[in-house]
Order: structure tokens, then C-alpha cells, then sequence
């Protein structure tokens, strides 16, 4: 046999994913607040490539966020407390949304809102103009604002209240996007996945806080922020092998992803597929390589598709 086709028939692990009526090329999506818009780096990272594109989250106003310091290093990490900073729906549907229709993958719109009302306000006015967005992420779980944000993410009854009234206004693929900071990740999830989300993403930021000593200050406006990357994995893999226990519908793992690896830690812990972010501030390229290291993986156990081995660490407990 030629070897360029023995090679190919060896790399043909099947990478794509479904989550509700949409097909995802890949498991690998970039996070909310990590990548803009999706499309800053296009000129420098092929976006396409990518599973999916989540936005940062958009609001019904625009928002300037949190005064500075909002971003800080930690070990393995950082701490941010950006507050919502964004150009507000009707902005967005003007100027961004027209630059998605050829940019080749699954955008995901992720919003937030500060009441049920806004939430819905929203939906309608995307709903309202044709474009190519295959679904919202609903963000209940953002630690840096007074109002709304993670006020519904960390309370069942909310979390239902809210997602009942999304998915009453759209056919598209809705996504909740759960808090770490809380003491039962998974019934909040079984709360989403019974008003009718097609998934949940999980986890959003851990509320963190760091001092500078000399200043005897905060070493972020807000005092507390969210704290991210690598140093929340483990937090990100139990959250999701707990919710994998608990729900049927797809999860999407997020927190920390550097590597194949990690993407391969969280898709055994029961994720269907993941979100990169802190990892993007890095390289926004970065995402590329896992699908690639992905594919080797698959190789070297022989796994057809890689939708066989979600969750076959956690299943073990099922
Ligand atoms: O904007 C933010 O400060 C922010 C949001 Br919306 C979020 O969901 N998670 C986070 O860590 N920061």
C-alpha cells in the first residue's frame, strides 16, 4: 500500500462532536473572554480550524468593565476582573456578527445579563436578524459583578428559571455555563439540563484574591476576582466528573487546558469537548496543537472516535 494513504488511514480518528442539533469539526472550542469577538486574530491563527469560537460576553448595554488593575499573575494562573467589558448587543449585531459569514467554524454568542428580562432581550434581538451564530452560551457563573452574573448560577430554582425562559425564545443550541463557586455543581447542572439546555460548560473562574504586601493593597481593583488556568484544573476535571454522574446532556470542560493532555483529562472525565482560554493569552494558536496531539493519541490506542472514550474514567463510578 502507498504509504501516504497507510499513513492517512492511520490518523483517521473520527474528532468530530455533536452537541444537540449541531455538529462540531473538533472537541476544541476557545473560551469565553479569551478570544474577542473571534475574529482579532484571524489574520494570524487559521480560526476555522478550530471545533468552535465562544465570544466574550456580551450585555444588553455596552460596558466599559471594572476600573484597573483588572488582570494579575499567580502561580500557574492569573486573577481577572474585567467586569463585563464590551460593545452591548446591538453593536455587536452591527459590526460583528456580518464578519462571521466566512469564517469557517461553530460561533457560540455568550451572554449575560443582570435579569431574567435582559437575558431575554438579548436572545430576541439576535433572533431577529439572520445570521450564522449556532447558539448561546448563557453566562450565570461571572464572579466580578455586583449584580446578576453568578447571583443565578449559584441557585437551582434561578438556574431553571432562567433556562426555561431561553429556551422558550430559541431553537438554537443553549449552553449554561456553570460557577465552581458552589457547593453543588451538579444539581445546578440538573437544573439546566431539566428546563431544557442542550449542555453545560463547565467550570468559569474560582473567586481568588492577592494582596501586595508593601502597598497593603489588592492587587485588583475589585479585591476579589476570578482566578484561571492552569492552576484550577483539577477543580475543572472534578467538577465535570461530578456532573457527568448527574446529566445526560453533552458537557463542555473548561479550566486550564495547555495541552493534548489536559483536552484528553477532561474528555475522560465525561466532557464531550472543551473550551481553551487563559491558554490563548499565550498563543492564540495554541488550540491548533492539541487537535493535532489529539490525533496521536488516537493512533496510539487505535480509538475510532473520539466521542468512544468521554467519559470512561467517570462511568466507572456511574
Ligand atoms: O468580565 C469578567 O470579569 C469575567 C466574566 Br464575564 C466571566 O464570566 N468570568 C470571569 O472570570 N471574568
Amino acid at each position: 500500500m502507498d504509504l501516504f494513504i497507510q499513513q492517512e488511514m492511520l490518523s483517521l480518528i473520527d474528532m468530530s462532536i455533536k452537541i444537540g442539533k449541531v455538529l462540531f469539526k473538533n472537541p476544541i472550542i476557545t473560551a469565553s473572554g479569551t478570544f474577542g469577538y473571534g475574529t482579532e486574530v484571524s489574520s494570524l491563527v487559521n480560526v476555522s480550524k478550530f471545533g468552535g469560537i465562544v465570544t466574550k460576553s456580551i450585555t444588553l448595554n455596552p460596558r466599559e468593565g471594572n476600573p484597573p488593575p483588572r488582570i494579575v499573575e499567580t502561580p500557574s494562573g492569573m486573577l481577572n476582573s474585567i467586569g463585563l467589558a464590551n460593545i452591548g448587543v446591538d453593536q455587536y449585531i452591527s459590526k460583528k456578527i456580518p464578519l462571521y459569514s466566512t469564517i469557517g467554524t461553530n460561533i457560540i454568542m455568550n451572554i449575560a445579563g443582570t435579569t431574567v428580562n435582559e437575558y431575554i432581550e438579548i436572545i430576541k434581538k439576535v433572533e431577529s436578524v439572520s445570521s450564522n451564530i449556532v447558539g448561546y452560551e448563557i453566562n450565570i457563573s461571572c464572579p466580578n459583578v455586583k449584580r446578576g452574573g453568578m447571583e443565578f448560577g449559584i441557585d437551582c430554582d434561578l438556574t431553571e428559571k432562567l433556562t426555561e425562559s431561553l429556551r422558550k425564545i430559541t431553537e438554537r443550541l443553549l449552553i449554561v455555563k456553570l460557577s465552581p463557586n458552589v457547593t453543588n455543581i451538579a444539581s445546578i447542572a440538573q437544573s439546566a439540563e431539566k428546563a431544557g439546555a442542550d449542555a453545560v460548560s463547565a467550570i468559569n473562574t474560582v473567586v481568588g484574591m492577592s494582596i501586595d504586601i508593601h502597598k497593603q493593597k489588592s492587587k485588583v481593583y475589585t479585591k476579589l476576582s476570578g482566578l484561571s488556568g492552569p492552576a484550577i484544573r483539577p477543580i475543572g476535571i472534578a467538577s465535570v466528573h461530578k456532573i457527568f454522574q448527574a446529566i445526560d446532556i453533552p458537557i463542555i470542560g473548561i479550566g486550564g487546558i495547555t495541552c493534548g493532555n489536559d483536552v484528553l483529562e477532561y474528555i475522560l472525565a465525561g466532557a464531550s469537548a472543551v473550551q481553551v482560554g487563559t491558554s490563548n493569552y499565550r498563543d492564540p494558536g495554541i488550540a491548533l496543537s492539541m487537535i493535532e496531539e489529539i490525533k496521536l493519541y488516537g493512533e496510539k490506542y487505535i480509538i475510532s472516535s473520539i466521542s468512544d472514550i468521554v467519559g470512561v474514567v467517570s462511568s466507572n463510578t456511574k
